[in-house]
């Protein structure tokens, strides 16, 4: 079905004919407005916005670009078009129809990873907010804020799927998605790293970069999801996502590029008297931010995690490629778990380990952009390398949080890991020369802050001075 924008809420699922939920949704629709103005970009309301807007749900072309003010984008409910034939394609429902309601006995379970998932979307619009003051370049920004327009899509995605399929409960619970709020300490978002602050670009580009990931990880396993409506939305909000974690590969490689070129400008190893980011604090917010993602995924060995499987409510990433029975009950995959104070692999149930082995798919996913990153730091003739840290290193979810391990894997004791923990993860004296270097935003077309190096090309094929925000 087209995308209709002729109603108040833009929407490809013929929300006119259900009046009950349209109220509901219009309801709820000012709330989210409001939300957007104290929580949303700080002080960007009369901004015009060069955007891309979701115009059709079509895998070729379906977004359109313009100059938007960010209160007026066209937020809506857009999934990707039905398959009649779809089945469930694993778990004890593998080969039944996919649902089209939501079957009774799975109603909590589906509205808590909904839930969750919804979360996260507005969490990291508030983490973000104040970004736009300090943005290396109006490209930058214009990125800034189309991530932050889709995030608020994608709250409005989860809300759908509240409003339309949960009655009462999911509206109480599409109202608390605007109360709970990134860091406050009595309402605080539901997944850790969503409650961390994004005070700097280094951060909002490691964000987009590894956070973001994780969501398309999450995502891509909800789309396999046996409750339709919840596959659909997620397919179409994978669609937005890459230009997300494009946004967080190209940014730390543009920081890098920067640092590479002052470096061998300079012959100097000590980009801070220069300006730069020296390629160690990249190291350390690259530690910080991949550990911080990699909790959430959740336990190693995950009782909900086999139920989600099982049920046909969660399924793996790309489950219908992988090539097994899609059902797991006698396969078995290794975890590294930690035994008698040492790390080791274990061999447990695959169905208790589908949260690690997403998460394995992810680390790959990671470990791609580090090889393009390192390969322009090899071109610049620098002899320094990007790592992922261990799995295990600075985690507080799972089989090893709370363990001091090194982020080669090394288990530590606590005098260990305090003599060294500056040089791994960003101190406060780090973050404060990063937060020194963000300097008032830089509003000239095709100028770029000092220590980051300009794009490879435009948005939408536009020159490299196009005036991506109006500032009015
Ligand atoms: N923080 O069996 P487990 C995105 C709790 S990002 C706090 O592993 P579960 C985006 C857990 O609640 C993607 N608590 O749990 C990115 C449980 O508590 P109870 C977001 C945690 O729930 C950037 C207990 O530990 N989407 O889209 O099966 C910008 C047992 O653990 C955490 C999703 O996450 C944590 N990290 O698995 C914008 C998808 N981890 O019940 C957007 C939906 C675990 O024992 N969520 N706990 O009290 C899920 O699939 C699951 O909730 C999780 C956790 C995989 C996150």
């Amino acid at each position: 079905m087209a995308i209709d924008y002729t109603q108040l809420i833009p929407n490809n699922v013929d929300l006119a004919s259900d009046r009950r939920l349209q109220r509901a949704l219009e309801n709820w629709q000012p709330r989210f407005l409001d939300w957007w103005k104290d929580l949303g970009p700080d002080g960007t309301s009369d901004f015009d916005v060069y955007l891309r807007t979701a115009v059709s749900t079509d895998a070729n072309g379906w977004a359109n670009f313009g100059y938007v003010k960010m209160p007026e984008y066209r937020w809506g409910i857009f999934l990707s078009e039905r398959d009649a034939e779809r089945q469930i394609a694993f778990g004890d429902n593998k080969g039944k129809p996919a649902w089209q309601e939501v079957p009774g006995e799975l109603r909590s379970t589906l509205r808590r990873l909904i839930v969750t998932q919804g979360d996260t979307e507005p969490a990291s619009v508030e983490q973000q907010r104040l970004l736009g003051r300090t943005a290396p370049s109006l490209y930058d920004l214009r990125n800034l804020f189309q991530v932050n327009v889709e995030e608020g899509r994608h709250l409005w995605a989860m809300v759908y799927l509240l409003h339309a399929y949960f009655g009462r409960d999911g509206r109480e619970e599409a109202e608390a998605m605007l109360e709970r709020h990134s860091g406050d300490p009595d309402k605080p978002r539901i997944l850790g790293a969503f409650n961390e602050q994004t005070p700097d670009w280094l951060s909002f580009f490691m964000f987009t970069y590894f956070t973001d990931r994780d969501g398309k990880y999450q995502l891509a396993s909800l789309a396999e999801s046996g409750f339709d409506p919840l596959s659909r939305s997620c397919r179409f909000m994978l669609t937005e996502e890459a230009h997300h974690m494009f946004v967080g590969e190209t940014g730390v490689g543009r920081i890098i590029q920067r640092t590479c070129e002052l470096m061998k400008e300079h012959r100097t190893e000590d980009v801070r008297s220069l300006g730069g980011i020296d390629l160690d604090t990249i190291q350390k917010y690259l530690n910080f931010h991949f550990s911080v993602s990699l909790d959430l995924f959740g336990q190693e060995a995950s009782t909900n995690a086999a139920n989600y499987y099982t049920q046909g409510v969660k399924g793996r990433f790309l489950e219908t490629r992988v090539d097994d029975d899609h059902v797991l009950t006698d396969a078995t995959y290794d975890i590294d778990t930690v035994e008698d104070g040492r790390i080791v692999k274990k061999t447990v149930p695959a169905l208790q380990a589908l949260n690690e082995r997403l998460r394995q798919d992810y680390i790959e996913d990671c470990a791609r952009g580090l090889l393009r990153w390192n390969k322009a730091i090899e071109k610049a003739g620098i002899g320094f390398e990007l790592k992922l840290p261990h799995r295990a290193f600075n985690r507080r979810i799972g089989a090893f949080a709370g363990l001091r391990v090194s982020p080669d894997g090394r288990m530590l004791s606590e005098a260990e890991w305090k003599a060294n923990e500056a040089k791994w993860l960003p101190t406060d004296e780090d973050r404060a020369y990063v937060t020194s270097l963000m300097g008032a935003a830089v509003v000239e077309p095709g100028k770029y802050a000092h220590w980051i190096a300009p794009p490879a090309r435009g948005i939408n094929g536009q020159p490299m001075d196009f005036e991506y925000v109006r500032f009015n």
